[in-house]
């Protein structure tokens, strides 16, 4: 028995000895293994960190010429800009009036290419496009009768000539005298802004800011539309970007009081121009007509004279509704001239004539955009050849 036990006790002893050192053996192999894996993870880490700079070169490289063909289209376009300031007022003001002249004015282009004789149906034909572009019925009938004069005078006989005689026509409505804002005296130069609400006074009144502070003048702003907080943060902030005084008091105050401490200020500052922003929200003519009464005693009182200019702003979007709003306001109240916004979006614009025409007063200025340079002073033959040719 002893003899087999030390025989099987040395056979599980060898057996352990070969065990072990499979054991070991393996353990080598997924070393070895595992060695392998790890070379093969850095080379293959190399060639990607290769790749890596070599993409990083070339984004460099592209960061680097892209930077290049910045700069030298920015020289470019330094080098263009006496040609762009070439193109001047005119292109400027055609491209802002596009909607009008390709709108409703380009279709008299077309009615008169497309008719071969000039007869009363044209006439009519011509009725109709003006009437739609918001030059009023009552305007139009005196245009035409205008044009049908002219046209015989001038011995016109192809439509396709009428196009010319019809555009003089129109430019005689619009050539007011005295068609910019009066600004000229030493000091306190008053411009009092009224219209309905929504029509652009705020943004009329920066645009108009910022042009007399680029010409180095003192500007100091009233902020006499109470009615709401946001009113005189809007035009506070368009005060500033024009870079003007602005007067304030708080929401729900008196107009008048507004009013009254701007002049104050305008005047111990020294100011060249004092403009007033207005509320547009007064409900009705009564109301309005004593508003604006008071507000301007208080102008009156302080200028010790009636030289100032006093302006309604009309949405020239809106149309003959903004004849109607002229005409109530130049009722209740005296007005030296107008300011028609929003001519940028409309492809009409007829309602310049019938304003000039039925109330004599000049358009000082038109509003062709939202940004702070979108005004323009206005020129009736200007006017009409940006939107007619
Ligand atoms: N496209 C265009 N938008 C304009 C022009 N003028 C003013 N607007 C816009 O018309 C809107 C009303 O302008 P405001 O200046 O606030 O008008 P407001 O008359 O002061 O209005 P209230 O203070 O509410 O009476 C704004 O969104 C302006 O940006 C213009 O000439 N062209
Ligand atoms: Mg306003």
């Amino acid at each position: 028995m002893g003899f087999f036990n030390r025989l099987f006790g040395r056979k599980k002893e060898e057996k352990k000895e070969e065990l072990e050192k499979e054991h070991i053996k393996l353990e080598e192999e997924i070393l070895d293994e595992e060695l392998e894996n790890i070379k093969e993870l850095e080379k293959n880490k190399k060639e990607e960190d290769i790749k890596e700079e070599e993409i990083a070169g070339k984004v460099v490289l592209e960061n680097e010429k892209f930077q290049e063909e910045l700069i030298s289209e920015e020289k470019s376009l330094y080098a263009e800009k006496p040609k762009v300031e070439k193109k001047g007022f005119l292109s400027s003001l055609k491209e802002k009036l596009f909607r009008s002249r390709e709108g409703l004015f380009g279709s008299l282009k077309n009615l008169f290419s497309e008719k071969s004789i000039v007869d009363g149906e044209m006439y009519e034909e011509l009725e109709d496009i003006l009437v739609q572009s918001d030059i009023g019925i009552e305007m139009t009938l005196k245009i035409v009768k205008d044009l049908k004069v002219e046209v015989k005078n001038r011995g016109v006989k192809k439509p396709e000539d009428v196009y010319p005689v019809l555009k003089d026509v129109l430019a005689n409505y619009l050539i007011v005298e005295n068609t910019q804002l009066d600004v000229s005296k030493e000091k306190m130069n008053v411009i009092l802004v009224v219209g309905v609400n929504g029509v652009g006074k705020t943004t009329t009144i920066g645009k108009i800011a910022s042009k007399y502070v680029k010409e180095g003048k003192k500007v100091v702003i009233g902020a006499a539309d109470t009615f709401r907080a946001a009113a005189v943060e809007q035009l506070e902030e368009w005060a500033n970007r024009a870079g003007a005084e602005l007067i304030k008091h708080p929401e729900g105050s008196d107009p008048g009081a507004v009013v009254f401490d701007t002049l104050k200020a305008g005047d111990e500052k020294n100011a060249d121009i004092v403009i007033i922003d207005t509320a547009g929200r007064l409900h009705n003519k009564n109301n309005l007509m004593k508003e604006l009464e008071k507000l301007n005693n208080i102008i009156k009182k302080k200028l010790n004279n009636d030289d100032y200019e006093s302006i309604l702003v009309i949405d020239g979007t809106t149309g003959q509704n903004g004849l109607i709003q002229a005409r109530v306001f130049n009722e209740v109240t005296k007005l030296t001239g107008f300011i028609v916004t929003k001519l940028d979006g409309t492809a009409k614009g007829g309602i310049l004539f019938s304003i000039s025409d039925e109330l004599k007063k000049p358009i000082k200025y038109i509003g062709v955009g939202e940004g702070i340079d979108d005004l323009r002073e206005f020129n009736g033959k200007e006017y009409i050849n940006a939107i007619f040719d």
